[in-house]
């Protein structure tokens, strides 16, 4: 945590979009042993760095170091306070160890990581030289949960504190007291043991901490100062080298800048990456209450450090796109975690918040997860990439076998539970029942959510994007089992019919509307409208409910194609089912790149601006969201089919090369620009200025620019 003293102390611990930071992320990570981050606060700068070194049984030692300078070198006068913690959570030992008022170790034990010590070092200037000053505070506290620590730190500020450096004036500061215990949790048991070392001093500065493991025998010696800046420097160089390797960015020509650029899209996201540890909160048909999931570990990445810490089914599969590149086997730890969270009946839960610091962030209504919800099955994209790994041999064998029961299960799951009406049509299930609050009712499971299906949710309806999502299912499937000589013929066949490109056409290409679609109950003719309220006699007209926007069906709906053209549409494209002679080929290309449907100088959009709800708002509160602004992911795969198509001989291979050149050359040239406007990576981006729009920093698939730049696909 860090505090600038002030009038004012605002005590910050977490990086949260509210704050309006003008930048913080990793800017170099390599997922296992070293990351360097910066996080711009307004006055001051902090960098954090940490080095790891392997050994002994528990993971060895790590170090870390913070420097923190002023934003401006003028501001050399004001101080800082950083405050670093070590928190039990359950279980484990803390032994603090005080000299005067300066908490300078910390002893400890845990189950998973042994006896440790972790040791507070002396700070010093930014460049690592003796320091005349500093005032020193400790806090020793119990936390009803690690969810609670900054309350509980919070609560525990005085400013009785004086800061008073020889020649200089005295000044009152803020600073960790003797903790109190929190209002309205008196009673509860405390869940966390805390013990916090508060340094507070000018800047610019350095502090360094130690954590050793009590099972590494053999230390070196400790790692930290000229040591740590050494191995730091060591590792930077490496990240350097295999990033050239892996992504051969100078070679394409990029700028040291962009080079810099797409490093910090690759790290934020291997940084981003946690270590999740709890249950869900399941709704299922079999039981009338909510009911707590088996608890279970998760390591995965998230789409948003800050916003979205947590673990999504669908994104994870682009997540892995990237970080299978950088290291596969990280990718393949990731991957054996999200398959065993599936339960028996093969279904795994779409979001994943485990654990009580996980919910604190959620709203109440997006906790329940219900177990006839599917999301997009994108661990079979990212299966597929490993798959296609040079150099596979036993051990990568070895783990298919271990995950093959998992996979036919979790395949069955969508097979059966999503089925559609027709033999080779699927269905979304879970959409929103309600037909009189919504534009149109959403479709969360898809990962589109608001993007328009067809107006009254049925069980007729064939939804287009599903069905390609199970054509790539069945592929790898019959990939997976035909390398491990498991039966393989019905997964074949299955992919097979699902990518007739006959079938294909008879269930989802509408001749009227020129173009795939999905198929329901559906009327165009819809909108929102004030609701009229009848007034009572006498009844002051004042005193009643704001009329609500309710939706009018102006036409009867009907069993028809789905007029929306925007990502859905493009799904035989985008997961390369068309046949590189197909007709509809020239159709999609032709549409992607009208800039009155889906084309923008800054990338695909959602949906085209032809479409009827094109940019509308779902209910009074709700903006369009997947109705036509630009996302990455969906960028992605059309580069990527772009790329293959220009590989393939037929009638489109030209225009598809061209496309290829001009969407990639956009894409990259957007998220550049607007990384270096507004200091982040965007959940998605405006069609019509090109500015990252939403959550911010979100280094989930935006990320995938780095493949794009790559030209990795
Ligand atoms: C909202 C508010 C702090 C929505 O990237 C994750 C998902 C995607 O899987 C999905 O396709 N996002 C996309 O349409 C974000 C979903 C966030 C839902 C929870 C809670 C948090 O307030």
């Amino acid at each position: 945590m860090w505090l600038r003293q002030a009038a004012e102390a605002r005590l910050r611990h977490t990086c949260e979009q509210s704050d309006g930071l003008p930048g913080y992320g990793w800017l170099l990570h390599d997922g296992l042993r070293f990351g360097a981050q910066e996080i711009r606060d307004r006055g001051l700068t902090l960098r954090t760095e940490f080095v790891k070194r392997p050994g002994g049984e528990h993971g060895g030692d790590w170090s870390w170091r913070v420097t923190a300078r002023p934003e401006s070198p003028g501001n050399q006068t004001s101080l800082v306070s950083l405050l670093f913690y070590v928190a039990t959570n359950g279980q484990g030992t803390l032994q603090p160890h005080v000299e005067n008022t300066r908490l300078v170790s910390v002893t400890g034990t845990s189950e998973e990581l042994g006896h440790f010590n972790i040791t507070f070092h002396k700070p010093t200037t930014d460049t690592g030289e003796a320091l005349s000053y500093a005032s020193y505070n400790h806090l020793d506290a119990r936390s009803p949960g690690l969810h609670r620590l900054t309350d509980v730190v919070k609560s525990s500020l005085s400013n009785r504190f004086v800061y008073a450096a020889p020649g200089g004036p005295k000044r009152r500061y803020f600073a960790v007291d003797t903790y109190r215990a929190l209002p309205g949790e008196p009673e509860q048991e405390p869940q966390s043991h805390l013990l916090l070392h508060q340094v507070t001093l000018t800047l610019p500065c350095r502090v360094e901490v130690t954590f050793e493991s009590g099972s590494f025998a053999e230390r070196p010696g400790s790692l930290v100062g000229a040591v740590l800046s050494e191995e730091l420097a060591g590792h930077v160089a490496a990240f350097e080298r295999r990033f050239e390797e892996t992504f051969s960015l100078a070679r394409k020509g990029f700028t040291p800048q962009q080079q810099r650029f797409a490093k910090a899209a690759l790290s934020n996201m291997m940084g981003g990456m946690g270590y999740f540890h709890g249950h869900s909160i399941v709704q299922s048909a079999h039981s009338p209450h909510p009911l707590p999931y088996p608890e279970g570990p998760l390591f995965t990445a998230v789409p948003s450090r800050s916003f979205f810490p947590r673990g999504f089914l669908w994104d994870e599969g682009f997540h892995q796109l990237l970080l299978a590149r950088w290291d596969p086997a990280l990718s393949r730890e990731v991957i054996a975690h999200w398959l065993d969270l599936m339960n028996v009946e093969g279904w795994i839960p779409r979001e994943q918040i485990l654990d009580d610091e996980a919910r604190a962030k959620v709203p109440p209504e997006f906790i329940l997860q219900h177990n006839e919800a599917a999301n997009p099955p994108t661990l079979f994209l990212a299966l597929q990439q490993l798959l296609r790994e040079p150099g596979q041999g036993p051990a990568e064998l070895s783990y298919l076998r271990q995950l093959f029961p998992r996979l036919r299960t979790w395949y069955e799951w969508y097979n059966t539970t999503q089925a559609g009406p027709l033999p080779y049509t699927f269905r979304w299930r879970g959409r929103d029942q309600d037909t009189h609050l919504f534009l149109n009712p959403k479709t969360l499971t898809s990962g589109l959510d608001d993007y328009p299906r067809a107006s009254h949710p049925s069980p007729d309806e064939r939804h287009l994007d599903l069905r390609c999502w199970m054509a790539l299912a069945a592929g790898v499937m019959a990939e997976v089992a035909e390398r491990l000589g498991e039966p393989a013929t019905e997964y074949r066949r299955m992919q097979q019919a699902l990518s007739d490109n006959a079938l294909l056409e008879q269930h989802h290409w509408a001749e009227q509307l020129g173009m795939f679609a999905d198929y329901g109950n559906h009327s165009q003719a819809v909108g929102l409208e004030r609701e009229k309220v009848a007034v009572g006699p006498g009844q002051p007209r004042h005193q009643l409910p704001a009329p609500r926007l309710v939706r009018v069906v102006r036409k009867p709906p009907k069993l028809q194609f789905v007029g929306a053209l925007g990502y859905v549409s493009l799904f035989p494209f985008l997961l390369q089912l068309l046949r590189p002679d197909s007709p509809r080929l020239g159709s999609v290309l032709g549409d992607m790149r009208s800039e009155q449907k889906l084309w923008t100088p800054y990338g695909l959009r959602s949906l085209a601006r032809t479409s009827p709800l094109y940019m509308k708002h779902n209910t009074e509160h709700d903006p369009p969201y997947w109705r036509g602004p630009i996302w990455i992911n969906m960028n992605y795969l059309a580069v990527r089919a772009l790329h293959h198509y220009a590989s393939l001989e037929g009638p489109y291979q030209q225009r598809a090369a061209a496309l290829y050149q001009e969407l990639r050359a956009n894409l990259i040239a957007n998220l550049y620009r607007q990384y270096v406007e507004s200091g982040y990576l965007w959940e998605q981006y405006s069609d019509s200025t090109g500015q990252g729009q939403a959550c911010y920093p979100f280094t989930g698939w935006s990320a995938l620019v780095v493949l794009i730049m790559a030209e990795e696909y």
